[in-house]
């Protein structure tokens, strides 16, 4: 499997962007060797500049949750294209995606989009804060929610996999208002709740965490978490960007049975489009501009392009027995990889939820931040590595979660398979 193309245009990017990437985990320092650069994809297939196919289980790191260029998508896009590509003014689109996501989430009344994950969650910060009159915001060690400075405190995904979970540039003032709690330890949670009873506006969490790696909530977790912010006057801010529309049609707080105070969302409701969104209940969301004073805008926020494919995905997702045949397909791939590990005595531990699902190097249970840390990354890499040489594009690092999709077809399932059982021999 030749790569001299994406190995030439790889020495010219570093050149010229930083790492030669625009998102750190795309330079696969954590595997180490050269990202391939992408030509096209299709379906559950992406094809690198010299011409070598994968089946992709990194879809966008999420949003292509009905595989690469759905025919309906496309020709939604293709329309919408002629009829202009950007207005700074409202579309009727807007409220169209705005319907479709407040129906599906019984905790939103109302939703503001924006053009990023980040910008939902830092966006979403700023509003718990106005709305509760406090600073403070407690977050989880390795749950990742972008890279707004507030939220760059002991971050998972590139973050981690970088080694830079506090990122340099980050004022030491905001990062002193930003509290670490252990994820699936309510007792961390309450412990800085006790400390400091009246300062803390929020606290934010991964709908299930997908930035430390797949990590599963213990039972009675995220109910101790609203308990805990109901008693202490904080909101609970549901990060979504990954689990939203992708676990199942109403999110994790649906699987979970939790009642956020706002929601983030982004990735799928894009349909592979640049989008994020933020939204809650309609007290919450009435002070933010322009029907209150909290000030949050974008040029580009709403974009008819993304709406339109965020329209089309959605619909489709809508189709009975869609989530059922996802988690079918996910669930035989996590269980044969499993069996696969048992006979050729490979130490892992796979969690799966839905269609997201890390597949973790370690014989322990893997139930935060420093469990998956704690895991054998050498083994990662030389895993990851060995798939993409086998054809399987992956995640390139530990801290990240795969994704499956609607147009991943049994056989890619069973080709995936055959690539883990060799590579797994030779490990
Ligand atoms: N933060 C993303 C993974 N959790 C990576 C985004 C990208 O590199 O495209």
């Amino acid at each position: 499997m030749g790569r001299t193309k994406s190995t030439n245009i790889m020495k010219k990017a570093v050149t010229l962007i930083p790492g030669g990437v625009n998102s750190p985990v795309r330079a696969y320092k954590a595997v180490g060797g050269n990202p391939i650069f992408i030509k096209r994809a299709k379906g559950s297939k992406i094809y690198d500049l010299d011409g070598n196919a994968y089946i992709d289980y990194i879809g966008s790191w999420g949003p292509m949750i009905l595989g690469h260029g759905h025919e309906k998508v496309s020709a939604a896009l293709k329309k919408a294209i002629d009829k202009g590509t950007s207005f700074g003014a409202p579309t009727q689109l807007e409220v169209e995606l705005a319907k479709l996501v407040t129906d599906a989430f019984k905790s939103m009344d109302m939703v503001r989009f924006v053009n990023s994950g980040t910008e939902a969650t830092m966006s979403a910060i700023r509003l718990a804060r106005a709305y509760t009159k406090r600073d403070k915001i407690i977050k989880f060690e390795g749950c990742y929610h972008g890279h707004a400075d507030s939220l760059l405190v002991k971050a998972g995904s590139g973050a981690a996999t970088l080694g830079v979970p506090d990122s340099p540039g980050v004022p030491k003032g905001v990062a002193s208002d930003t509290y670490n709690a252990k994820y699936n330890d309510l007792c961390s949670v309450e412990k800085l709740f006790k400390k400091d009873p009246k300062g803390v506006a929020c606290i934010i969490i991964e709908g299930l965490p997908g930035n430390m790696g797949v990590v599963k909530p213990k039972a009675g977790f995220l109910d101790g978490l609203r308990v805990l912010a109901d008693k202490y006057g904080a909101l609970i801010i549901m990060d979504e960007v990954m689990s939203g529309f992708r676990l199942c049609y109403g999110g994790a707080q649906d699987v979970f049975g939790i009642d956020p105070d706002i929601t983030c969302l982004g990735k799928v409701i894009g349909g592979g489009l640049p989008v994020g969104a933020f939204g809650g209940k309609r007290k919450i969301m009435e002070i933010l501009a322009p029907s209150g004073p909290v000030y949050q805008a974008g040029t580009l926020s709403g974009n008819p392009l993304a709406m339109t494919a965020g329209i089309e995905t959605l619909k489709l997702l809508k189709k009975k027995g869609f989530y059922e045949e996802l988690t079918e397909k996910t669930e035989m791939l996590a269980k044969g990889i499993e069996a696969i590990a048992d006979r050729r005595k490979v130490a892992v531990e796979v969690t799966r939820l839905g269609s997201m699902f890390t597949v973790f190097f370690t014989d322990k249970l893997v139930n935060n931040y420093k469990d998956a840390k704690a895991c054998n990354h050498e083994r990662f890499a030389k895993y990851f590595t060995k798939m993409l040489a086998n054809g399987i594009f992956l995640p390139p690092s530990q801290y990240e979660a795969n994704f499956v999709g609607l147009a991943h077809s049994k056989n890619d399932i069973k080709k995936t398979l055959d690539a883990v059982d060799k590579v797994f021999k030779g490990l």
